[in-house]
Order: C-alpha cells, then sequence, then structure tokens
C-alpha cells in the first residue's frame, strides 16, 4: 500500500437510518436520573454512583439530517466514512410534502432550511465546511487538511471554490425561480466553474485535487461532478476533473457515500 492510500483508507463506522428524528428527547429524563443519583447516594458514591453517572453521561452518535442527492450532504458523508465516524442518518426530502426542509422542526435545527445538519457533541451545526472543519478538528485522522500551509490554502480555494462558487448557483431554491430555463442555467453555472476549476488543478493536482492525498476539495469535487452529470452538462473539456473523480470514486468512504447507496435513495436510483 502506498502512503497516499494509507490516507484516504475509511475507518470503520456504521450508518443508522431513523425515520423519525429522536432529538434530544432523551436528555432531560437523563439528566434527571443523574440529580436523583447524585442527590440521593451520597455514601455510596465511589463505588455505584459515580460508574451509573459515567455510564449516564454518554455521547449518544452524531444525527446527520441529509438527503440522498444532496451534494453538500455527500461531503459530510465521504467525511464521516473516511474518519469511520457511526452516525444515525434521518433523510430530509427536499422534494416530497413541499419540501421537508420547510417543516418547524427542521427550521429550529437550521434556520436556512437547508441539509445538510449535524447535531454532535451536544450541538447542531450546519454549513457542510464547517461540519466537516469541526470533524477535521476532533478526529484528526485521516487528516483532510495538508500540513503544508501552502497546499492548506490551495485545499481551502478549492474548497470554496465549489462550495461559494458553484454549488449555490445550481441550488434547488435558485433552480426552482429559473422555471423553463433551469437546465439551461444549471449548466452554464457548473460549465464556467469547471472551466477555471480544470486550470486550478493544472497547478495543484497530483493524483487528487491536491498531490495525492485525498483532502476537503476532493469531498466538494466528487459530488458536484455529480451534479455536472445531472444537469448533462458535457464532460469532455475538463480532462483533470473527469480523471481525479474517477480516482476518488473508486475508495470506500466515496463508494458507502454515493447518493446511489442511502437509506432515502428511491429503488429505481438505487445502485
Ligand atoms: N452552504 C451550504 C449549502 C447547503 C445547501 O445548499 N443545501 C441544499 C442541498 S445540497 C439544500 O438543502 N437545498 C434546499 C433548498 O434549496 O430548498 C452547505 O455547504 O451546507
Amino acid at each position: 500500500m502506498r502512503d497516499s492510500d494509507a490516507t484516504c483508507m475509511p475507518k470503520s463506522g456504521t450508518v443508522t437510518f431513523r425515520k423519525e428524528p429522536s432529538p434530544s428527547n432523551i436528555a432531560l429524563p437523563l439528566e434527571f436520573l443523574k440529580c436523583l443519583l447524585l442527590m440521593h447516594s451520597f455514601p455510596y458514591i465511589q463505588y455505584l454512583v459515580l460508574p451509573a453517572y459515567n455510564l449516564l453521561s454518554f455521547s449518544p452518535k452524531p444525527v446527520l439530517y441529509s438527503y440522498f442527492r444532496s451534494s453538500c450532504s455527500w461531503r459530510v458523508r465521504i467525511a464521516l466514512a473516511l474518519k469511520g465516524i457511526s452516525y444515525d442518518l434521518v433523510p430530509v426530502n427536499l422534494i416530497k410534502d413541499g419540501g421537508q426542509q420547510f417543516s418547524a422542526e427542521f427550521k429550529a435545527l437550521n434556520p436556512m432550511q437547508q441539509v445538510p445538519a449535524l447535531k454532535i457533541d451536544g450541538i447542531t451545526l450546519s454549513q457542510s465546511l464547517a461540519i466537516i472543519n469541526y470533524l477535521e478538528e476532533t478526529h484528526p485522522n485521516p487528516r483532510l487538511l495538508p500540513q503544508d500551509p501552502k497546499k492548506r490554502a490551495q485545499v481551502r480555494m478549492i474548497a470554496d471554490h465549489i462550495a461559494s462558487g458553484i454549488q449555490p448557483l445550481q441550488n434547488l431554491n435558485v433552480l426552482k425561480q429559473m422555471g423553463e430555463k433551469k437546465m439551461e442555467w444549471a449548466q452554464n453555472c457548473i460549465m464556467s466553474g469547471f472551466q477555471a476549476l480544470e486550470q486550478v488543478l493544472q497547478h495543484t493536482a497530483g493524483r487528487y485535487c491536491v498531490g495525492d492525498e485525498v483532502s476537503m476539495a476532493d469531498l466538494c469535487l466528487v459530488p458536484q461532478v455529480a451534479n455536472a452529470e445531472r444537469f448533462k452538462v458535457d464532460m469532455g473539456p475538463y480532462p483533470t476533473i473527469t480523471r481525479i473523480n474517477k480516482a476518488l470514486l473508486e475508495l470506500e468512504a466515496f463508494k458507502t457515500s454515493h447518493p446511489s447507496r442511502q437509506p432515502d435513495t428511491p429503488a429505481e436510483l438505487r445502485a
């Protein structure tokens, strides 16, 4: 195994499908139980109470609110898979019922009414890159940001290029405004973004977007290429993007997190 392969080997992590969000509905009763334990059992504190207290203070699995086809959710699913973090998944269907992201329950989680959102370590985060950065800081292996400051900056540049410069322009809420022109609009946004990205990658790419290590930039690239394919963008003019995308899709973490393999993937789109 080469070094570059080792950095992108996914660790084992499991994904559990949750039909309903089961948010912090256990948190309050747990806190109450913990207080009771501490108040009433002072003599036994060392042997019985503290171990029981610690058991109750377990940190629950992270909960990812995701839509199978959402490119931003896919970025986070790849990060979780690469870092071997087990999580529960709650699907949020962006189309059904007029869009479940607009429900009061989900708005309370993410006022922007977009996926992904991640409940983790007692906080709720939205914005895929902020989520990935948190995972990077709390689970540093394998790293998704190179050690070298110049390479780190290049990774962030490419991630922003896609996350701020392409995806928001072809997001569902924008396409809804475009009516019949939505296909043409999406294609143009992706093509102009990819044209520039293809040039950037000439200077940064090795096997992947920046050198030979999988990075945050790659987590943004693959889902964006999937969007391009959905919008029938001709990938011919972007050979570097195509080559990197192909190499990344061979990695287990990119496969298991793929839109065709999610709990909410419709039967006809399942791989
Ligand atoms: N900057 C946000 C963008 C999130 C975003 O645009 N999510 C899309 C799916 S990829 C969404 O939820 N769209 C719902 C809508 O447009 O109504 C991120 O990186 O998480």
